[in-house]
């Protein structure tokens, strides 16, 4: 079965890594809407996770960056009283130094990308969104407009959410779409809607070659709590109820053959799967992933 992701922030990342095991030639499109320039040097949070989470050099308890890792560069930077509210570690350097450069050379953010994943052994295709900026910014209550980043790191979310918001709609990645339409089931993982799939969703023909497919979404929300992340608190802010399952459902509408849940958790109107979501081993990733993948599997009949 031909599985393609959609993915961004770390709850994404962690189901991915069960898919990856399930399904070694799978397409991953990662977010790039957490993207941002800090210090001269691009970084793609969302895609560094995948890359580092399937790779096996993830740090599981920080949720990003590389494990083993070391602060030297950034303990200079704050002697500097440079900006040091945004922790790059110093081997998670070697990424945003050889991005950077390349992109500067005209290499493609996708090119990139699919070099590094496969110099580190990845044989899933890493797409993502697209290879132009997309920005994603937060308009808040009383401080205006932030990044994306500024908002969630620097202000650690707590400016009150009055909109999402994207100064631009680039084109898909190249063979983004033809990869959605050679999937069989495409798998929307344990993301924010607002910040890690909606900048998806929003490409040109992506919502089209969608409407074709089979597609499952894995609730982040458990019990009314977001597992990692600001989410619990932006549902209320942004639709005005509270924080569940349904809310999520709700959110994608018609996009969804079906909805994966935790156990006691409900959604109406669609085929819904309730099970153990939460992933605390790379085991349990798996586990669940197959879970999912056999339910999407029984949407296609
Ligand atoms: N998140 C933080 O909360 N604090 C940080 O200092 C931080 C640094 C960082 C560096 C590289 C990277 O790829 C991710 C980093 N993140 C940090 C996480 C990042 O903000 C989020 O993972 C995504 O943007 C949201 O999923």
């Amino acid at each position: 079965m031909k599985v393609l992701a959609l993915s961004g922030g770390v709850g994404g990342a962690r189901l991915l890594d069960g898919l990856y095991e399930l399904s070694p030639s799978m397409t991953a499109v990662v977010n790039t809407g957490d993207d941002f320039v800090h210090c001269g040097l691009s970084v793609c949070p969302d895609l560094d996770t995948v890359m580092y989470t399937l790779s096996g050099l993830a740090d599981e308890t920080r949720g990003w960056g590389l494990k083993d890792e070391t602060f030297g560069a950034l303990e200079q930077i704050r002697a500097f009283g440079g900006p040091d509210w945004f922790a790059l570690g110093d081997r998670d350097l070697a990424t945003h130094l050889l991005r950077t450069d390349a992109m500067r050379r005209g290499e493609s953010l996708s090119a990139v990308t699919s070099r590094l994943c496969g110099a580190l052994g990845i044989t899933a295709r890493i797409v993502p969104m697209s290879d132009e900026p997309c920005p994603t910014l937060v308009d808040t209550v009383g401080e205006g407009t932030l990044s994306f980043q500024h908002w969630l790191v620097r202000r650690r979310g707590e400016p009150e959410v009055q909109a999402i918001r994207f100064e631009h709609r680039p084109p898909p990645a190249p063979g983004l779409l033809r990869a959605i339409e050679g999937a069989d089931v495409v798998i929307i993982g344990p993301s924010n809607p607002y910040v890690s799939i909606d900048p998806i969703l929003r490409l040109e023909g992506v919502r089209q070659a969608l409407q074709e497919k089979v597609v499952v979404a894995v609730s982040p929300i458990v019990g009314g709590r977001a597992i990692k992340g600001p989410l619990a608190t932006m549902i209320p802010q942004l639709a005005g109820v509270p924080a569940s399952a349904d809310a999520i459902a709700r959110h994608y509408g018609s996009l969804l053959s079906g909805m994966v849940v935790e156990h006691g958790d409900s959604v109406t109107g669609l085929p819904v799967l309730a099970t153990e979501t939460i992933m605390k081993s790379r085991n349990e990733r798996v586990a669940l992933a197959q879970r999912v993948l056999a339910f999407a599997a029984e949407r296609l009949r």
